[in-house]
């Protein structure tokens, strides 16, 4: 056993585990009038409500006690002051810094003058593609900017620019290509014009095969659709931290746009990978995301722990994971804009907490990342919801929703809401056999026929969910939420000893396939692997 699981405080857990278990949550509300306004919280125009969980006031106090434990404090003073907390990779985790935590110091050097330097540049590439001053090598103006990124250079940048589509600025038009799948290529190229656009190379390293291939197609695109070699220049920028790298590609280094180590892929949508995010929103929504999610870093580092939403929302995430043993999550936003924001989270969480040793490299004896997934409401409740409500594997979930919607037209918004508190309700509640026989009898159904479909329309109810509601989705708000979930699974990988910033399980897939690509070039059998993978290579290589 792992000093974690035998610890006083997990002990305690597993013991009031056995108190809640039995227990149902139509009881507990029925009990305590005052569920809501005890276990929920509030920061700004965003409502955190965990009265939904299989939760009390003493298993909140006995998790406050776990965070206390494993020293939540003391690591998130780490993270703040630039301590190099990724220690599998020496390297600090200081995307606060990208927002405005200032001084921050990493090695002695205060880091916020280089932030600075990089947030001018971008202003300046934005306000000179907005007012025409940057425009295409025959003189027209930039209409459609293409990220090529993949991961953490892509999702961040995809699921922000869709989430504010209603502060876009006009004229100009986003994309991405992210797949190695040359489809994602011809399927944006094929409506573009080389003379107005303007690609962003993203890569950390600018060594990601998908990135370099795709970027080196789009450079050929360019050049055999009218543009000349001195023409990239204008056309191709790169985003990196290996500026060699970006200038063996050809882009000259003053279309580079640093970041830096100590931002992780996934965090980094804050640096100059947020580039197309400035380019499509403009710079000054660019400043207000940034400002959202400083103001949700402030309240993490202050707020005490059973009134701060990122540790609230960890620790809810901790009793599921560990100790009611739900092993799978929902992310379900009901705003359409915010499609991507299950697949933004399902890499934030499950690469940042998907680890099996700790940060000693112990083999773990407990459960850590959850398995996220999810999609917006209500499309998914005419999909997957009925495993939510009747299913036997156990689901929690959170549902999000702005009050207000960027577009009112007649009652859509207030059904949209309307579904949201009935599933949550519906999940927590259930439906017991006297409701459904009532239900059934009134409907004048014989009693042989309701005998045979009492069973199915029954719902034991006792599903948990927290519910995130905020006023708008506006940049501001959406930077705060991003911080949310970011220091939740910040909190996780504290308590369960982990470290949340590197991926080696991405570096893997990184190395396996340059291997077999190789192999595929080559006009033979392949014999060197399993038995299966070279049953498939040789089946490729016969159908291709
Ligand atoms: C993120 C991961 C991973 C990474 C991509 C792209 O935290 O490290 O998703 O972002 O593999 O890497 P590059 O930006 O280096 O191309």
């Amino acid at each position: 056993m792992s000093s974690l699981t035998h610890s006083p405080a997990w002990l305690a857990l597993q013991s009031q585990q056995k108190i809640m278990a039995p227990l149902h949550l139509r009881d507990l509300f029925q009990k305590n009038p005052q569920r809501f306004n005890e276990l929920s919280l509030q920061f700004d125009s965003i409502l955190l409500d965990y009265s939904k969980q299989l939760i009390d006031h003493e298993t909140v106090r006995l998790l406050i006690n776990l965070a206390n434990q494993q020293q939540l404090s003391n690591w998130i003073t780490r993270m703040f002051s630039g301590d190099k907390i990724n220690s599998t990779e020496h390297r600090a985790a200081l995307h606060i810094a990208l927002r405005g935590q200032s001084p921050v110091e990493i090695d002695g050097t205060n880091v916020m003058p280089e932030v600075e330097r990089v947030l001018k540049q971008m202003e300046k590439l934005v306000s000179e593609v907005q007012n025409g001053q940057r425009v295409g090598y025959s003189g027209k103006t930039f209409t459609d900017i293409v990220n090529i990124g993949i991961g953490g250079s892509d999702l961040g940048p995809v699921m922000v620019t869709e989430a504010l589509k209603p502060y876009r600025l006009p004229g100009i038009t986003p994309h991405f290509i992210s797949n190695i799948d040359g489809t994602q290529l011809a399927d944006v190229l094929q409506h573009l014009d080389p003379a107005s656009t303007l690609f962003v190379v993203a890569s950390k390293t600018f060594t990601t095969l998908e990135t370099i291939t795709n970027a080196c197609s789009a450079r050929q695109w360019f050049l055999s659709k009218g543009g000349s070699e001195k023409d990239i220049a204008k056309h191709f920028v790169a985003v990196s931290t290996n500026r060699s790298a970006v200038e063996n590609f050809g882009i000259n280094p003053d279309n580079m746009f640093e970041f830096w180590d100590w931002v992780g892929g996934r965090y980094s949508l804050w640096s100059a990978i947020g580039l197309p995010i400035a380019l499509a929103v403009g710079m000054d929504h660019f400043y207000e995301l940034l400002a959202g999610a400083h103001e949700m870093d402030q309240h993490f580092a202050t707020a005490p722990f059973d009134k701060n939403l990122p540790v609230m929302l960890a620790l809810v995430g901790i009793w599921q994971v560990n100790f009611l043993g739900i092993a799978a999550h929902a992310i379900l936003p009901y705003d359409q804009s915010m499609h991507r924001f299950p697949a933004y989270l399902q890499q934030l969480e499950m690469e940042s907490n998907g680890k099996r040793v700790t940060r000693d490299g112990e083999v773990v004896d407990y459960a850590t990342g959850a398995i996220v997934w999810g999609e917006p409401g209500t499309n998914g409740q005419h999909a997957f919801y009925q495993l939510l409500h009747q299913g036997t594997q156990a689901v929690s979930a959170d549902f999000l929703a702005p009050c207000q919607s960027h577009h009112l037209i007649g009652l859509h918004h207030r059904m949209l809401l309307a579904n949201f508190f009935a599933q949550t309700e519906a999940l927590m509640t259930g439906k017991n056999t006297q409701e459904v026989r009532t239900e059934l009898e009134a409907q004048g159904m014989d009693k042989e026929a309701i005998a045979q479909l009492l069973p199915h329309k029954i719902f034991p109810g006792n599903r948990f969910t927290t519910s995130i509601l905020f006023k708008k989705l506006d940049p501001r708000t959406l930077g705060a939420l991003i911080a949310l979930y970011e220091h939740k699974v910040f909190v996780q990988s504290v308590i369960w000893n982990i470290n949340p910033f590197d991926q080696w399980g991405v570096e893997l897939g990184k190395q396996l396939a340059g291997k077999i690509l190789s192999e595929l070039e080559q006009n033979i059998p392949v014999v060197l692997h399993d038995a299966s993978t070279n049953g498939l290579i040789n089946f490729f290589k016969t159908n291709q």
